[in-house]
């Protein structure tokens, strides 16, 4: 058992968090089983929960539960908390912004935190030319955001999005997205003028990135025509989709021919962003300079804030006035994304991350060596998955995923699933885990494994 706390010695204060995973009620206890009743006869049915526990505290890599149960963070909101929950840096600007102005409407009276915000995203973002950023406060916000400045920008209409792409639930995004069940079923009609290509993924396909992007790009010019195309979206790691990794190649192929065809190429690295791959973001891994880039999730420690950047000609081709709404860019979230951007740089947070996923890719490789149900292991730093299949092939696996998941969650390991065929479970965890539950967390999934025998 450890000692080892957060929090405690922060000047924004809260109770100390034990950096410990502790089972005191089967998961989710009477409590929590209290409150998804209330739950039920309250909130729509539609919205669902994975693991309903209901949190009173979160922080370091532990998740802790109205029963007093303390769960090991394998999943960061959906690879937001990349800093950490309730991370002192980012409680703090947070606190001190609370107490200066909440709210102005940044299109109405402005703030230095937006402009700053902007200012840095300017310089981190891949690509040394003169950039402009517009502030969301979701991801699909902001990737609808991006279609609608290429599509100001090019004059043309006809976007593309990859085979498994995920990029949000709003009517657009909804059309970009390609999984139906749970994202789109019953929800149409569609956006017009989105066209699908086939992505690269090696597992299942084989191909080299160039094959891969030859292949794509044949869909594109022969289905859709670069005359017609407005931008080509894509995730340099798909995360919904199942943690899919392009063979190398694929996009460095794809953004040349964009630029070749008056396509804006645009990488949306909403869940890959902001340190979450080891590199701030995912493009850089291949050395790839997106036009636009679409950042969300782990920008803001858990505030909502989404931001598309890029190139000043492009994000300049609207109209004054022609982007915005009421709360993008607020500045309470902007206040936690420059606490964020400061944590990443001065907590050596790249580094924590490769970390991680060397740790992480190390036993689950080993895993796979010895349990042939293991499919495939990939990922970058903190954003590494397994895919699982029936023993010896490719064919995915689902049930066996949901029962490894489920165990896992009574276990005390809030871990999630992805994938168009949702046999991919994958791990997300916080940059703030210590050593000691990563391994733990780590020890025990294999036990899992091995009991799903
Ligand atoms: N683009 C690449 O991963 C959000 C979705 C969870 P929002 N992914 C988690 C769910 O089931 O709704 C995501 C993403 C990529 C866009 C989005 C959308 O971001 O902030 O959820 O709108």
């Amino acid at each position: 058992m450890t000692t080892e706390t957060v929090r405690g010695e922060t000047s924004s204060g809260g109770p100390e968090l034990r950096q410990q995973r502790r089972l005191v009620t089967d998961i989710p206890g009477p409590a929590s089983r209290k409150l998804a009743a209330r739950k039920d006869a309250a909130v729509s049915r539609a919205v669902g929960t994975v693991l309903p526990v209901y949190v009173t505290a979160a922080g370091g890599g532990v998740v802790v539960d109205v029963d007093g149960n303390s769960l090991i963070d394998l999943g960061s909101g959906i690879a937001v908390t990349t800093v950490g929950n309730s991370n002192p840096r980012v409680a703090d600007a947070v606190s001190a912004q609370v107490g200066a102005f909440t709210h102005t409407c940044f299109m109405v009276t402005p703030y230095d935190g937006y402009v700053r915000v902007a200012e840095e995203l300017s310089r981190l973002t891949p690509g040394d030319y003169d950039k402009r950023s517009a502030l969301f406060n979701s991801g699909a916000e902001a990737v609808e955001n991006a279609v609608k400045v290429a599509r100001a920008h090019t004059g043309k209409q006809a976007v593309v999005a990859f085979d498994h792409a995920y990029h949000g639930r709003t009517n657009l995004t909804m059309a970009l997205t390609a999984k139906n069940m749970p994202y789109k079923h019953s929800f149409g009609p569609f956006a017009s003028e989105i066209y699908r290509a086939p992505m690269s993924y090696p597992f299942r396909d084989g191909l080299d990135g160039i094959a891969a992007a030859r292949r794509a790009i044949d869909v594109i010019e022969k289905q859709v025509g670069a005359g017609n195309l407005a931008a080509v979206v894509v995730e340099p790691i798909q995360g919904e989709g199942g943690f899919v990794v392009p063979a190398e190649g694929f996009l460095p192929a794809l953004a040349a021919w964009c630029r070749a065809n008056d396509v804006v190429f645009v990488a949306d690295e909403v869940q890959t962003g902001f340190a979450r791959t080891g590199s701030l973001f995912a493009c850089e891994h291949e050395g790839v300079v997106p036009d636009l880039i679409v950042t969300a999730k782990g920008i803001a420690g858990g505030l909502p804030l989404a931001a598309v950047t890029g190139r000043a000609e492009i994000m300049d081709a609207p109209h004054v006035g022609g982007l915005g709404g009421t709360y993008g860019g607020n500045p309470l979230s902007c206040a936690a994304a420059l606490a964020v951007i400061d944590g990443i740089e001065k907590d050596g947070l790249l580094a924590r991350a490769n970390e991680i996923g060397a740790t992480m890719t190390e036993r689950l490789t080993a895993l796979q060596a010895r349990d042939d149900r293991v499919g495939d292991v990939r990922g970058r730093g903190a954003m590494i998955a397994v895919e699982l299949v029936k023993p010896g092939t490719t064919e995915p696996d689902a049930e066996l995923t949901a029962k490894v998941a489920a165990t896992a969650h009574a276990r005390g390991l809030v871990v999630l699933t992805c994938g168009t065929w949702s046999n991919v479970l994958r791990f997300l965890p916080p940059l703030s885990i210590p050593r000691h539950l990563l391994t733990e967390a780590l020890t025990e999934l294999e036990a899992i494994f091995e009991e799903a025998r």
